[in-house]
């Protein structure tokens, strides 16, 4: 089946050049948009050709809808991929996108707005028999008596969530009966705010959960595999620092089982695309949290232990060819780890942008980095403070690690502050060497 021909890049970074590589690999031409703080980016060359959205603020580019779909249309393109971030979750946007007569690189746009409520995912993921935390199964009582009622059915501590929030937005934790009704309203009152719906729901609380993400790809055809599991619990304020493949200590007997749960939603939805399945693990249980329908940033893990390459698969998944992998073709080689390495002070955190007067890219065995950068390249402090990602895979974890290690000490990022530092230490400590720790550990070792 042909391909597209042409292509949008709708993101900016890393993932650009990501999305670049693996339309290069299919034979399809490239549109780089771009803010005019990324003009000069070198990717942006790269791209067969380019087209400037708008002023740096993302609002006026990255975000703006209009720009995005004008530059497409302009340029005579097939398809838009979104990257991660930015409008890779825009329900609105993936409609406008397909209205215009392109092809969204994602799931369906009604797809991605029962996923992004996440009462609706929940109750999606309840009928395909994936495990979720006990909880409200609904929207939380508006009365005070029912609300208590169900407060005491589900137990202290629980938390409250927006059901239009995510990814750590909108949530609080409710340790007593007394100051639930307060709780509630509090966290509606935020969620009506923030995502234009105060309706919130209830969960117990995990005190010290893992995050274990599975990795799905389905065809929308009837077609839907799994591609293991990924740990994150090493993150700071809901953002990712370091993230492996497979999860330690997770039996293939419990991810042949939560990934079958994980394919089965997938059919029941007519789920199309990659996504990925986020569940808090803890004491050997996995409990469903949120449905991600895009690209993620850590999937170099998922593809360094499967040799799958996850973009490439997405773009013909997009295209309308069906699944070309079977669930039996999927095993997990040796293990991998990310670093996302960050335009940031190491002990602060503060964003850190500016020119890179050297650089300098970690190589060899097992070693792949994911990056946009180069010397003499300026980090605008517009964006996110990612710069790149240094994956490693090995024969076992400890051989990844030990490549991680080596992979740190060559990295060369001269001219602005990088979480390179905190890097090389983490992968030495004996917590995380160790493995398993759970989503609190790097926060409580960095207060100490
Ligand atoms: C939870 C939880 C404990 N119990 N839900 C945070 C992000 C959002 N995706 C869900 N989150 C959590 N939900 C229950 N019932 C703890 C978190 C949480 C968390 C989850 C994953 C990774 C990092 C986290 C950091 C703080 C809290």
């Amino acid at each position: 089946m042909a391909l597209f021909e042409k292509l949008v890049i709708a993101n900016r970074g890393e993932i650009a050049l990501r999305i670049l590589r693996a339309c290069r690999q299919l034979g399809i031409q490239t549109v780089a948009l771009h803010s005019s703080a990324d003009r000069d980016a070198k990717y942006v060359r790269l791209a067969d050709e380019s087209v400037c959205i708008g002023p740096a603020a993302a609002t006026s580019s990255y975000l703006n809808i209009a720009s995005v779909i004008a530059a497409a249309e302009v340029t005579g393109a097939n398809a838009i991929h979104p990257g991660y971030g930015f409008l890779s979750e825009n329900a609105d946007f993936a409609e406008r996108v397909e209205q215009s007569g392109f092809v969204f690189v994602g799931p369906r746009a009604d797809t991605i707005r029962t996923l992004g409520d996440k009462i609706s995912a929940i109750s999606a993921m309840k009928s395909a028999g994936v495990p979720c935390v006990p909880g409200s199964d609904g929207p939380a009582p508006e009365d005070e008596k029912s609300l208590i009622e169900m407060g005491r059915r589900i137990g202290f501590p629980l938390m409250i969530k927006a059901s239009g929030g995510g990814g750590g937005k909108g949530m609080r934790v409710c340790r007593a009966e007394a100051d639930l009704v307060e709780a509630v309203s509090l966290t509606r009152q935020e969620a009506g705010a923030a995502f234009n719906n105060d309706v919130v729901y209830m969960e117990r609380f995990l005190e010290k959960p893992r995050h274990v993400e599975f990795q799905v790809l389905a065809d929308g055809q009837g077609r839907a595999i799994h591609l293991g599991e990924r740990d994150c619990s090493m993150q700071r304020r809901h953002q990712k620092v370091i993230e492996e493949a497979p999860a330690p200590g997770i039996s293939e007997e419990k991810r042949q089982e939560i990934g079958g749960r994980c394919v089965e939603a997938c059919l029941q939805l007519g789920y199309r695309g990659a996504g990925t399945f986020e569940f808090l693990y803890e004491d050997g249980d996995f409990f469903f949290i949120e449905v991600n329908t895009r690209i993620q940033v850590e999937h170099p893990v998922t593809e360094m232990i499967t040799g799958v390459d996850l973009l490439q698969e997405q773009i013909r998944i997009a295209a309308g060819e069906s699944l070309r992998l079977k669930q039996e073709e999927i095993t997990i080689t040796g293990h991998a780890v990310e670093c996302r390495v960050n335009a940031e002070d190491p002990v602060t955190f503060a964003p850190s942008p500016g020119k890179i007067t050297n650089y300098h890219m970690a190589g060899g065995p097992g070693v792949r980095v994911d990056s946009h950068v180069y010397s003499q390249y300026v980090v605008p402090p517009y964006y996110d403070s990612m710069i790149g990602k240094v994956i490693t895979h090995g024969v076992d974890r400890s051989e990844a690690l030990t490549r991680m290690y080596g992979a740190l000490q060559e990295m060369v990022v001269d001219g602005i502050k990088t979480n390179l530092p905190l890097h090389r230490e983490l992968i030495s400590d004996p917590g995380f060497v160790a493995g398993g720790m759970d989503i609190h550990y790097l926060e409580k070792k960095l207060e100490s």
